[in-house]
């Protein structure tokens, strides 16, 4: 286990957050002292950013979390008996668990109790989730603080039930393919032949529907990915100048992602001091701080089936802006199920 990312959320107020400073640091090593600037978008939920990006998910542009949840009201039941309970669920990235909620009721239709096991990076958001949760009286809630490939080794043994690992708002969206193929097969090696996995993926349409959704009016995406940068001034006492960046989301066609920058809006010359190192950065020179891939429900199912899983059926909105999938855990080749031990470890992109 990494200590650097994972915590309990039984741990002292704090501990969780200070606990991951390594793993900032080498983020921003591996980020900012090469010659094409990024950041990981782990690095965007601190209590801030995860507040930031909970009001992003009540803007009106921003039609993903809104359109899933209308899918998950419509046919949450239809998904419970797909997934075939008695289950136990994990969500990856839980966050508030507003829509995990909607599934779990569901299913409580369907089975007496439910363990649920929300893991997220955010001590705060996983303390709202148990909030939100405490009126379900037989959900048992084990929150985990942890990104989610070191969290995965983190669970503990299932009590013999089908494990449903939940993985929704796309956020499989914002890794790079094969980072996300590798992220599934870790999944899978951690789930037993029969297992499922529900996976929640923004599709692919027109830049014009979707650019608005990452660069709102009111420009609390703005705020949200400039807070990156305010995090690294408090973790790592650095120094820089909100002012004097700015939030760009642009359309890569080639790649079929929305990407999010921060652009260096003059020449200058930026401490971090925990580091000691000093970061230069050029008029107009961007830091890429996260991809958004769209996809469509053939490349979900193609992505499914690479990771050892065989897609079982798909629910939509009516415009088909945003899909839900679920997926069967598939005996490997050699008849075994998951490989509980060794897992693997992949990044957000
Ligand atoms: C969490 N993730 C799926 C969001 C997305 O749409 O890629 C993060 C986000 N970035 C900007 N707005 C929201």
């Amino acid at each position: 286990m990494r200590a650097a990312a994972t915590k309990r959320l039984e741990a002292r107020p704090g501990e969780a957050e200070v606990a991951t400073l390594d793993a900032v640091a080498a983020a921003v090593r591996a980020g900012l002292l090469g010659p094409r600037k990024h950041l990981p978008p782990w690095l965007f939920y601190d209590a801030r950013g995860s507040a930031l990006f909970e009001e992003i998910t009540a803007l009106p542009e921003y039609y993903l979390t809104r359109t899933e949840r209308e899918i998950l009201v419509r046919e949450a039941g239809a998904i419970a008996a797909a997934a075939e309970p008695p289950l136990e669920v994990v969500e990856l990235g839980a966050g508030s668990a507003a829509k995990t909620e909607i599934l779990l009721e569901a299913l409580l239709e369907q089975q007496a109790r439910v363990t649920y096991l929300p893991l997220d990076v955010s001590p705060a958001a996983l303390t709202s989730a148990r909030a939100r949760l405490r009126r379900l009286r037989r959900v048992t809630v084990r929150p985990i603080v942890a990104r989610y490939p070191e969290g995965l080794r983190l669970l503990p043994a299932s009590d013999g039930q089908r494990r449903l690992v939940v993985f929704l708002g796309s956020n499989i969206g914002n890794y790079d393919p094969p980072a996300a193929r590798l992220l599934l097969t870790g999944v899978a090696q951690g789930l037993r032949p029969g297992d499922a996995l529900l996976l929640g993926a923004d599709l692919r349409k027109p830049p014009r529907d979707l650019l608005p959704a990452y660069d709102d009016a009111q420009g609390v995406t703005a705020q949200f990915n400039k807070n990156v940068l305010a995090r690294l001034n408090r973790e790592l006492d650095a120094d820089f100048d909100l002012d004097a960046f700015r939030h760009l989301a642009r359309w890569n066609a080639r790649r079929c992602r929305i990407e999010m920058h921060l652009e260096s809006m003059r020449a200058q010359r930026v401490p971090l001091r925990a580091l000691g190192v000093e970061i230069t950065f050029a008029r107009g020179e961007r830091i890429h701080t996260e991809s958004s891939y769209k996809l469509t429900l053939v490349g979900v199912r193609r992505l499914l089936a690479a990771a050892g899983f065989r897609a079982e059926a798909s629910w939509t909105d009516p415009r088909r802006r945003f899909g839900l999938t679920l997926g069967r855990r598939v005996p490997d080749r050699d008849g075994s199920g998951g490989d509980l031990g060794e897992r693997l470890t992949v990044e957000r992109v």
